[in-house]
């Protein structure tokens, strides 16, 4: 069983969003395209509450981009961004979203961030992901969306951990840094993940 998880094809990671990753639209018809290809495709949504942790306007005197401490972990302050149930939190409005079977959402506990789809920033708590992969029987994973060095990196590394054989889409993805991606690229080979492109499907 090959599954496709869509990672945060949300309207604020799109150019014009509160957390814009460059040409972030660009992704959207390559994913459509794709999704024929799975037997099971599902979505994660970053999916904040408004006093959330990774937010700059919840620390005073803290600027955008600063970093803190939280758990012991390294944790970049972002601007306000997919707010639970706000437009910004919405996928793509072309998204074919017909064949996503289920959609886990993450971040929403205001006192620790969460980048992967499996589990918080501190793996404190599972979102549920990894059980639901593995009880369909899915042993493949291709993972696209947004950033590419970011939330969908994490949520990589964590699928490879769980055991599955995990890819990364590379044209179904748009890193919010390509200086950062050009090295996390040489730590997913690393781990033993596989970089490909939607044509070689
Ligand atoms: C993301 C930063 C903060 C992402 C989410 O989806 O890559 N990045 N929250
Ligand atoms: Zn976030």
């Amino acid at each position: 069983m090959k599954a496709l998880v869509l990672v945060d094809v949300q309207n604020d990671f799109m150019p014009g969003g509160k957390l814009a990753v460059p040409k972030g639209d660009e992704i959207v018809p390559v994913i459509n395209s794709i999704q024929s290809k799975f037997d099971l495709i599902v979505a994660t949504q970053d999916w904040h509450p408004e006093n959330h942790i990774s937010f700059a306007n919840n620390h005073l005197g803290k600027e955008e981009f600063d970093t803190i401490q939280v758990e012991g972990i390294t944790q970049v302050l972002w601007p306000a961004h997919c707010v639970q149930d706000s437009k910004g939190a919405d996928f793509h409005k072309d998204l074919n979203t017909a064949k996503i079977e289920a959609i886990f959402r993450k971040g929403t506990n205001p006192r620790i961030d969460s980048y992967s789809g499996f589990y918080d920033n501190a793996h404190l708590k599972s979102t549920g992901l990894s059980g639901y992969l593995k009880e369909k029987g899915v042993s493949e994973v291709y993972f696209c969306g947004l950033a590419t060095d970011i939330c969908v990196y994490y949520t990589l590394k964590d699928a490879i951990a769980e055991g599955f054989t995990s890819y990364l889409i590379e044209d179904a993805s748009k890193p919010l840094d390509v200086e950062e991606y050009e090295k996390i690229k040489k730590v997913i080979l690393d781990l033993g993940g596989k970089i490909i492109q939607s044509n070689n499907l």
